[in-house]
């Protein structure tokens, strides 16, 4: 069942012992939103924790950490953020795939696998719909509360600079500056410094990249022998996939990235002339209109993957009409 901003804060007024659950390869959105929903939770008095995920990295760690559920917490009530499907749960969350009573997302791929479903795809970052319901629900923001609250909207948006930046993100910007949040600092450590690494990473992605469909398509490769002979941390990754698309005239930017266990990943980010999340759609992944994501398994290796994720672009163009 879909419901209101309204519909959801009530739930969770009447609700308790919440655990939270965030996505895999968690970015700054959901650690974001889990971050703050949790300390929200609380400070209404309620109990409430975020299922700890194997995939949290330092990079977003920390906003976290202190919020684990012990080992043997039994929730009475589950609440996912920021996750577009049942297969974006990480490991050890897999068994609450029919158990979430509160799905909050901004993904327009979200089929809606909760009890409620409040999935807002004009939301530039989770983080705003988060925001919304602590609002509904009468939680005064706090300097701990705006903290993760800004790290979700200001990644999701690529510093407020993607199309997916509305007024709304803007307030929610706004808003938490308005407690005394350092933005310059937190800005300076989420955007601008970069470990050796990932520099050297960038220059790999530089020369990997190919061009198709008269230069509106590049694709770029990150192998693991690359990423292991380099040093390069899953943090080191963080937005790389963004790279391609900042090429002149590139309009579906594709980043093939070769996991330990010889799966291969695919970011897509586009134009406006490309809807990303269809290409991966194709691909049974999904994802937003400018952003979007897929998975090849073990075995399809990165030039099977490159074919296919290139004949799904071509697929998209010709659906377009471009
Ligand atoms: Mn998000």
């Amino acid at each position: 069942m879909n419901v209101t901003v309204q519909q959801a804060a009530d739930a969770l007024r009447e609700a308790g012992d919440f655990l939270i659950l965030t996505h895999k390869r968690p970015d700054g959105d959901t650690t974001g939103c889990a971050g703050a929903l949790c300390r929200g939770l609380r400070a209404l008095g309620k109990t409430a924790f975020v299922l700890p995920n194997p995939d949290l990295t330092p990079r977003y760690g920390w906003l976290l950490e202190p919020l684990a559920a012990p080992e043997g917490f039994v929730p009475g009530y589950v609440v996912s953020t920021d996750v577009a499907d049942t297969n974006m749960l990480p490991a050890g969350a897999e068994g609450y795939a029919g158990k979430v009573d509160l799905v909050i997302d901004h993904h327009r791929s979200n089929p809606g696998f909760g009890r409620l479903n409040l999935v807002r795809p004009e939301a530039g970052g989770c983080c705003e719909v988060i925001y919304d319901i602590l609002a509904a629900l009468g939680v005064a923001l706090t300097p701990e509360l705006a903290e993760p609250l800004y790290v979700g909207v200001s990644t999701d948006t690529g510093c407020f600079k993607f199309s997916n930046t509305t007024v709304h993100t803007h307030e929610v910007a706004a808003a938490c500056l308005a407690t005394g949040l350092d933005c310059g600092e937190l800005n300076r450590r989420l955007f601008e410094v970069k470990r050796w690494q990932r520099f050297q990473m960038e220059r790999i992605m530089v020369e990997t990249m190919e061009f198709y469909h008269d230069g509106c398509i590049a694709v770029a490769q990150l192998r693991r022998a690359d990423l292991d002979r380099v040093g390069a941390t899953t943090d080191d990754l963080d937005s790389i996939s963004g790279l391609p698309r900042q090429v002149e005239g590139v309009q579906a930017g594709l980043t093939l990235t070769e996991n330990k266990d010889g799966s291969v990943r695919l970011s897509v980010r586009s134009t406006k002339e490309v809807d990303a999340s269809s290409v991966c759609r194709k691909l049974g992944g999904g994802g937003h209109l400018r952003a979007g994501g897929a998975s090849f398994p073990a075995g399809v290796g990165m030039e099977e993957a490159k074919r296919r994720a290139l004949a799904a672009t071509e697929e998209a163009y010709r659906e377009s009409g471009l």
